[in-house]
């Protein structure tokens, strides 16, 4: 059954309000738009395609994907793949949008009952709060209530102590105790733009060029085994965190990823003006993943 208008409408209203503030915390953003448009890649920032959003949880009772995902499924979106990152703890899932318009989703989640008991008490301590799932709660219609509940607190501050005990065991776990549900980042989809600078490698280079700091991790442009799904992306930017008790320290916050998506060897034959999402390499790859993570880490932030 297609989507209604209405979902789809509320669903845009609810990807306006995630971009907005996640302009406003990451420069990179405007940067970038700003460096194509004057190179001439684009005549308006409305040209670029997102390729997909993400968004990191806390695997814990009444929050994680489980609770998370049920906002984007109400807007039409479906859950396809599983990914696995076993040192890193984590569980993901890609959803597909109700239309191609829409950016796909990556959303993963923390297996806190894999971490040190150490670990566990300190995320408890804030996330036990939450005694009910609060998704359920929210009218998923009320477009401003759900902007609301994206950008609200779900805990208490933590302690600049807590965040730092965190970060030695699980960056991932210290990057959600503090930025929540804020948006991870957007993707600029780089196959669609003009010859001489939709490819990965040909789009780097340009990023390079004007210069962008890049994560390093298991090299700048990250390759799946089938060779269709290429992406690269920024090392996240660091902003100014108020902690409990009004410590400030600069911590990890978002950043922006690129991604080329090759057609499929089935579709090679049609000419350029054929090609359509449907014809490219889907979803997402574990090894690329895994090292994308890596943006909001101190061994790429601090570098
Ligand atoms: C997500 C990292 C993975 C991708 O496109 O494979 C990813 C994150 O940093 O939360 O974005
Ligand atoms: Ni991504």
């Amino acid at each position: 059954m297609p989507t209604s208008p209405n979902k789809l409408q509320n669903l845009n209203a609810v990807l306006g309000g995630l971009m907005r503030r996640y302009s406003e915390r990451v420069p990179d953003v405007q940067k970038v738009i700003d460096s194509m448009s004057k190179e001439g890649i684009i005549q308006s920032a409305d040209e670029i395609e997102n390729d997909h959003i993400a968004f990191r949880t806390m695997g814990v009772p009444n929050l994680g994907l489980a609770s998370f995902e049920k906002i984007f499924l109400h807007y039409g979106y479906e859950r396809r793949d599983e990914y696995n990152f076993t040192e890193k703890k984590l569980t993901a899932y890609w959803y597909a949008p109700p239309e191609p318009k829409f950016p796909r989703i990556f959303a993963s989640e923390l297996r806190v009952d894999e971490l040190s008991a150490n670990a566990q008490e300190i995320i408890h301590r804030y996330t036990d709060t939450v005694t009910s799932d609060p998704v359920d709660a929210l009218d998923l219609d009320d477009v401003e209530a759900v902007d609301r509940f994206l950008h609200q607190p779900l805990w208490t501050t933590p302690t600049l102590g807590d965040y730092q005990t965190l970060l030695t065991e699980s960056e991932y776990a210290a990057w959600v105790i503090y930025n929540r549900y804020y948006l991870n980042h957007f993707t600029i989809s780089v196959h669609n733009l003009k010859p001489g600078y939709n490819t990965i490698d040909e789009f780097v280079a340009f990023l390079e060029s004007q210069g962008f700091r890049l994560n390093s991790a298991g090299g700048t442009i990250k390759v799946s085994p089938d060779g269709n799904l290429r992406q690269a992306s920024t090392v996240a930017q660091m902003i100014d965190a108020e902690f409990a008790g009004g410590d400030v320290f600069r911590i990890a916050g978002s950043y922006v990823e690129f991604a080329e998506r090759r057609v499929l060897p089935q579709f090679l034959h049609l000419s350029a003006d054929q090609i359509s999402r449907e014809h490219r390499r889907e979803g997402f790859e574990t090894g690329n993943a895994d090292k994308i993570f890596e943006s909001t880490f101190t061994t790429q932030t601090g570098k």
